[in-house]
């Protein structure tokens, strides 16, 4: 019942996404960090975590799952962030562009446009919002750039289209990456001529496509924290160019009915 400790009430499981998710490594991190030894990290997707959170909050169950902004499940649901006063999954974070090393050199276009392309996290949510409603993504996206071609023509202007150049942009098949992933290919294949590949892949893939050359670029680098491994390991062969999102979050998210406020209230 909901008076029993938080532990018991949720069977001493957090329900977590893909295992190469930054996201995983905080958890992992906050339970050392905050004592929650007797804890499963349930390993999935992005896809099984909202379907699990939907059932549990259908029969109005108590569920933590790892969460993130932005996100169409907040949109959707009644749901908090568990507060986290160690910090175990750091800070203010930003989603990065990273592009292989010679991209700039081999293709300015791409790179300038790429450089250029930063949005709020309402405006990613709209797409994502649209996704989650039954749209297919490219159609979301392609409804989302004629809705803002303002915005859409500050990305571009100015730049000199390409007659069928190839770019690929690899991305993980996170609900966030996925509205960015098929914006960028909808606008630079509509308004720059290219042909994008969005290639989907697992976590270290998409780090390591790019740093070897297999992908051009990527949307998805979230840092300073969540990414921190990867870019560590691979910032070499990589070109950090700056923030396409600012304020967005990683954490441990439960419904609003939940008797829970932070990570220590897990704590047996
Ligand atoms: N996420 C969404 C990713 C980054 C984007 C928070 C699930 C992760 O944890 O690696």
């Amino acid at each position: 019942s909901s008076s029993d400790p938080v532990g018991a009430q949720v069977n001493h499981q957090i329900i977590g996404i893909d295992a190469g998710a930054g996201i995983m490594k905080g958890t992992r991190k906050a339970m050392e960090d905050y004592g929650l030894s007797d804890w499963t990290l349930v390993e999935g997707s992005s896809a099984a975590m909202t379907a699990t959170l939907a059932k549990a909050i259908r029969n109005e169950e108590p569920i933590i799952v790892t969460g993130w902004t932005p996100h169409w499940m907040f949109s959707k649901y009644d749901l908090k962030y568990l507060d986290d006063p160690k910090k175990s999954f750091g800070d203010a974070e930003e989603i990065h562009t990273i592009a292989r090393k010679n991209l700039k050199q081999d293709d300015p276009t791409a790179y300038q446009f790429l450089d250029r392309f930063s949005w709020t996290s309402d405006e990613m949510g709209e797409i994502m919002v649209a996704i989650q409603d039954g749209q297919d993504p490219a159609q979301a996206a392609k409804a989302w750039a004629e809705a803002h071609s303002d915005r859409v023509n500050e990305w571009t202007k100015g730049l000199q289209k390409s007659s069928g150049k190839s770019l690929t942009l690899s991305y993980v098949a996170w609900d966030s990456e996925i509205a960015s992933t098929n914006l960028v290919k909808y606008i630079l294949e509509t308004k720059l001529g290219y042909k994008v590949t969005a290639l989907q892949v697992e976590a270290g893939p998409m780090f390591t496509g790019v740093a070897n050359g297999d992908a051009d670029a990527t949307l998805a680098a979230w840092l300073p924290l969540t990414h921190a491994d990867y870019w560590e390991k691979y910032k070499a062969k990589l070109d950090d160019l700056g923030p396409n999102m600012e304020g967005v979050k990683v954490g441990l998210v439960v419904p609003k009915y939940m008797n829970a406020s932070s990570i220590e209230d897990m704590v047996d």
